[in-house]
């Protein structure tokens, strides 16, 4: 049976931006800075009280420039505008210093990206969002799957699910529960399988996401549940429940924008916009 909806996480009113956590995005290349920004307002609009994003030296201007409310961290990009090998250094130091993280949203693809998200997976102590070319990298070294060290979440589309488990999208569609359920309790992880019902699951408790849209399938949704997921994380809300709490929040966010913009016309930059009223909505 499909889970109830989690309470919503507690706001004191003595509290400060250090009490709604400090969130970091990882993720960005040349070409793909809109993916980041995307999570970076969203993780802002769901409530984080500090959001960092962690981004390839080249585009940190267009992304600084999107949004003046969150920090930019410039990382060495490789040749290709991506996020070198030699940024590890840099998040090494600056993830002891946050409650959550993520990684994913416009980060490519490369060996060395590779190794990063490896690094990250196996060693980051603290709760951990996986998404896009972050599980493109993870595709890529399926025997780590199962070694990490802090609660994982890992947010594919079915696109991603199928490299994720070396399988075709037409056998995932029509097994989405199963084998969503099935890969979570394998890995020790909570799956966030996307797509009209996206399941979340941690293998042992299942939720069936009722809101969404086909509206939402439009480029950039999905790096928007990212930061979404990240925020509630930070903001100290159980892995779980966090992600059950960020779909219905993603989702409703996205059937407003449907209401004021119509479902062909509607962006993912629209859910920015709507994200507060899903709050007013939901509180
Ligand atoms: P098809 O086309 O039907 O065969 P990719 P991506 C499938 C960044 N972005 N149901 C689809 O299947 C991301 O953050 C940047 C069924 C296709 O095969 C990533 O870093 C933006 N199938 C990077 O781009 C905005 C579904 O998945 C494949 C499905 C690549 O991410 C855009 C496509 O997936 C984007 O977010 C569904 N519901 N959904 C920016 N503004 O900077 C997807 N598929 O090849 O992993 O490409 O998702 O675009
Ligand atoms: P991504 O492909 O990573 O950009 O993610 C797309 C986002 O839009 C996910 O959160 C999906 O669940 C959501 N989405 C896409 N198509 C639909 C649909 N037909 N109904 C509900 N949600 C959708
Ligand atoms: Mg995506």
């Amino acid at each position: 049976m499909s889970q109830p909806l989690p309470s919503l996480p507690t706001r004191p009113s003595d509290g400060h931006k250090g009490t709604f956590g400090r969130v970091l995005i990882i993720g960005g290349s040349t070409g793909m800075s809109g993916a980041i920004s995307l999570s970076g307002v969203s993780a802002l609009r769901s409530g984080a009280g500090l959001v960092s994003l962690a981004l390839p030296e080249p585009i940190l201007p267009i992304v600084a420039s999107y949004e003046p409310s969150y920090l930019c961290i410039p990382v060495p990009p490789d040749l290709n505008g991506r996020v070198s090998l030699e940024a590890q250094v840099v998040l090494d130091e600056s993830i002891p210093k946050m409650d959550a993280a993520a990684i994913g949203p416009g980060l490519g693809r490369s060996e060395n990206l590779n190794r990063i998200v490896a690094h990250l997976y196996q060693n980051a102590k603290l709760p951990m969002v996986f998404d896009a070319d972050a599980l493109n990298a993870l595709a890529d070294q399926k025997e780590i799957l199962s070694q990490h060290t802090g609660p994982r979440i890992l947010t594919p589309h079915p696109g991603e699910f199928a490299r994720l488990i070396g399988s075709e999208i037409s056998h995932i569609q029509k097994h989405r529960e199963s084998l969503a359920v099935e890969f979570a309790a394998r890995h020790e992880v909570i799956l966030v399988l996307k797509g009209a019902g996206t399941i979340v699951t941690d293998g042992k408790r299942t939720r069936v996401n009722e809101t969404g849209n086909a509206g939402m399938g439009t480029g950039g949704t999905g790096d928007i549940l990212t930061g979404i997921i990240a925020s509630l994380l930070g903001q100290k809300m159980l892995p779980l429940e966090a992600a059950q709490l960020g779909a219905y929040l993603h989702g409703l966010a996205g059937d407003l924008a449907a209401e004021e913009f119509t479902q062909r016309g509607m962006i993912a930059s629209d859910l920015l916009k709507t994200i507060p009223d899903a709050w007013r909505i939901m509180q």
